[in-house]
């Protein structure tokens, strides 16, 4: 089987290009990826040489640059995007560009090239929000909502994947998921930004009052649930996919991650909120594992310990992500008062 994967140079991609590797090895996978700030080639070092795996260098946007990659490919399997939200709120266009025009011009190479799947992962931002107080849940008949440039992009390229399905017959599946955790994700998101801040002796900034809530994910489980929908997902499907039930409020993880580090509390500040900034999510996964039969596995208070003691043994990987273009993105989002 040769498997195209979009964005596997990112947090989720190249986890899930170990993964794959490592219990499907005798599939062939390209890894085409633009190696944007948030691509990182270094996650798949322990596998560059392995004669399964090739990367190619190239933006989805542009067909001249996907029609080659496409050729004589059996599964596309989705990932590439701009995906952090307040990079969106900063500077919309690149979500469009990427999210929205870079998911057609896949689409269309992939229908071209007779895929006989294309999985598109995508968010349960693309929801909206849930309230504080109310118990409800996301779940597949959930109306779309999204309130931010990024999930809005997302949203229009879940729709347009749908609408390949229907309009043309492509077989697609998709998975929106929640907030992932874990090893190589770009210190921009608020868990890994949380531990290397302590680590490197600077605060937490924890935005607005801190009682916003994720439903936190590890990635590992995530990629198994992309590998059941691989096997077993029916064509033109959405499935959910969250963590365990844990519900925490950002602050509580900010004083979580100071006492995993053998920090106190005024390792924590509160900042100034995100615009639009989303209460809460959270998924009910259950139609999923009783069609699939797969189920998170990993409780969040284990694995956040041990997504901090990665941290901690793999300063060289964040040290040099948390360099150069990233310093100007951090300077603008947490020290320029001018938004
Ligand atoms: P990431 O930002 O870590 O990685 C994105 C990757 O896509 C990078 O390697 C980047 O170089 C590549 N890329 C960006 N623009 C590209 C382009 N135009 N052409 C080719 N490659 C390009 O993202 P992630 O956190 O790994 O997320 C992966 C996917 O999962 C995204 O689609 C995201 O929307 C979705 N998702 C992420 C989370 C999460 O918590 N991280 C949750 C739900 C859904
Ligand atoms: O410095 C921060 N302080 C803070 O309080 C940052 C970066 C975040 N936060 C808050 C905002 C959110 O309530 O922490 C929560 C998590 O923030 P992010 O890590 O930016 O994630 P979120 O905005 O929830 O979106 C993530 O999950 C869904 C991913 O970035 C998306 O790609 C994915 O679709």
């Amino acid at each position: 089987m040769k498997i195209l994967v979009t964005g596997g140079a990112g947090f989720i991609g190249s986890n899930f290009i170990l993964y794959w590797i490592k219990n499907h090895p005798e599939d062939e996978i390209i890894n085409f990826d633009a190696l944007t700030y948030a691509g990182n080639l270094e996650n798949l070092k322990s596998i560059e040489d392995n004669p399964n795996y090739k990367f190619v260098k190239g933006n989805i946007a542009q067909s001249n640059e996907v029609g080659p990659v496409m050729s004589g490919v059996d599964i596309v399997v989705h990932f590439a995007a701009e995906s952090h939200v307040d990079r969106s709120i900063l500077e919309p266009s690149s979500f469009i560009l990427t999210n929205i025009v870079g998911t057609q011009v896949l689409l269309d190479a992939a229908l071209k090239n007779n895929v006989k799947r294309f999985h598109h992962i995508s968010t349960d931002e693309v929801f909206g929000e849930l309230d504080l107080n109310d118990t409800n849940k996301f779940n597949e008949r959930t109306n779309y909502n999204p309130r931010s440039p990024y999930s809005a992009t997302k949203a229009g390229s879940d729709h347009l994947v749908r609408a390949y399905h229907f309009t043309y017959g492509l077989p697609i599946t998709i998975t929106n998921c929640s907030n992932n955790y874990g090893p190589y994700q770009f210190p921009e998101k608020f868990i890994p930004l949380a531990i290397t801040n302590v680590i490197e002796g600077k605060k937490i900034p924890v935005y607005g009052d801190g009682l916003y809530i994720r439903d936190w994910l590890y990635v590992e489980d995530h990629v198994r649930a992309i590998e059941k929908v691989l096997e077993r997902g029916k064509v033109g499907k959405t499935y959910l996919i969250g963590g365990m039930t844990e519900l925490y409020p950002n602050i509580e993880i900010a004083k979580k991650i100071v006492r995993l580090l053998g920090k106190d509390e005024s390792f924590i500040e509160f900042v100034k909120d995100r615009l639009g900034h989303d209460r809460r999510y959270d998924v009910d996964w259950s139609k999923t594992k009783e069609e699939l039969g797969w189920e998170p596995q990993h409780n969040f208070d284990d694995w956040l310990k041990k997504t901090v003691e990665w941290y901690k043994e793999n300063e060289s990987w964040w040290k040099k992500v948390k360099s150069g273009e990233y310093k100007k993105y951090y300077k603008t989002q947490y020290e320029d008062g001018s938004r």
